[in-house]
């Protein structure tokens, strides 16, 4: 912690790698964790977990996405002291990017810059149909979601679905725009994510080999290959957010 707190001191340019971690605490179940998504949909009896997320299965089994989709989607959630931390830091004028594998759109929720703000997965602020790319009325989806039931194109009566992408999706990076900014940073924040998920995960050998590596995780990550300089900490990242915060006297507006 004191190590992590000593690295902002020095003001450095600082990028973020997140993912379903940071998003936890405020209600969103991750997919890995003894509670997360995977677990809650056991009863489905997918034949693999990612199946309930992955494009082929949901065109042959639509209904099981909108089933599973039915307690998760919420909008009355908000950020959290992971977020906090990441709008703290951009309004110490010290961000340069934050890659976030969520979906949730609570980074814009937090006030994080769209130019900062790279979603590789997506975000589940619009839909569209998968055949012909209509754009399918999110409030509309939201209802159906919420009722677990299948949303059907209005153009060509194919299946529509949240703009996040599923396995077997090309995913929206540019991975040369990610590579040249993630290279500037001087310090790494990787937080609350498995690190499982590619081609995203190899994001966290991008850094230079000068720059500090953190990685916030309540779990060890067997993929990672930590360095000389890394700062590793196993531990909440709200709570350790919160408190580097603190101990910063760090503020942030009301976004
Ligand atoms: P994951 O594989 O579920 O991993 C989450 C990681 O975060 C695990 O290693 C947990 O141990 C760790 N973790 C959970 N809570 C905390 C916490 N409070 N503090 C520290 N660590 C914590 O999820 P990834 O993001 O790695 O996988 C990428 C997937 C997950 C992306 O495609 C996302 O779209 C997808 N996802 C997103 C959301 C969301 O948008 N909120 C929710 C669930 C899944």
């Amino acid at each position: 912690m004191n190590a992590l707190v000593t690295a902002l001191r020095a003001r450095p340019t600082t990028g973020f790698l997140v993912g379903a971690g940071i998003s936890v605490a405020a209600g969103y179940p991750d997919f890995r964790s003894k509670d997360g998504i995977y677990a809650r949909t056991a009863h489905l009896q997918l034949p693999y977990p990612e199946a309930l997320f992955d494009i082929t299965y949901f065109r042959k089994h639509p209904q099981t996405f909108f089933t599973a989709a039915k307690g998760v989607a919420r909008e009355d959630l908000g950020p959290t002291h992971a977020h906090s931390f990441i709008k703290a830091v951009q309004e110490q004028g010290l961000l340069e990017v934050v890659i976030t594998q969520n979906i949730d759109g609570l980074e814009r929720k937090a006030g994080i810059s769209a130019e900062k703000l790279i979603e590789p997965h997506g975000s589940n602020a619009s839909s569209s149909c998968i055949d012909c790319g209509a754009d399918f009325p999110n409030a509309e989806m939201r209802k159906l979601l919420h009722k677990g039931e299948i949303a059907y194109c209005k153009h060509c009566g194919g299946l529509a679905k949240p703009n996040v992408v599923f396995f077997g999706e090309p995913i929206r990076m540019n991975a040369l725009e990610v590579r040249r900014r993630v290279e500037k940073c001087d310090l790494f924040i990787i937080m609350g994510t498995s690190l499982v998920v590619q081609p995203v995960a190899s994001i966290a050998e991008y850094p230079d080999k000068k720059a500090v590596r953190v990685l916030i995780n309540r779990e060890t990550l067997p993929k990672f290959r930590p360095r000389e300089n890394d700062i590793l900490l196993q531990a909440d990242c709200d709570a350790v957010c919160k408190e580097a915060k603190d101990r910063l006297g760090w503020t942030t507006s009301a976004s």
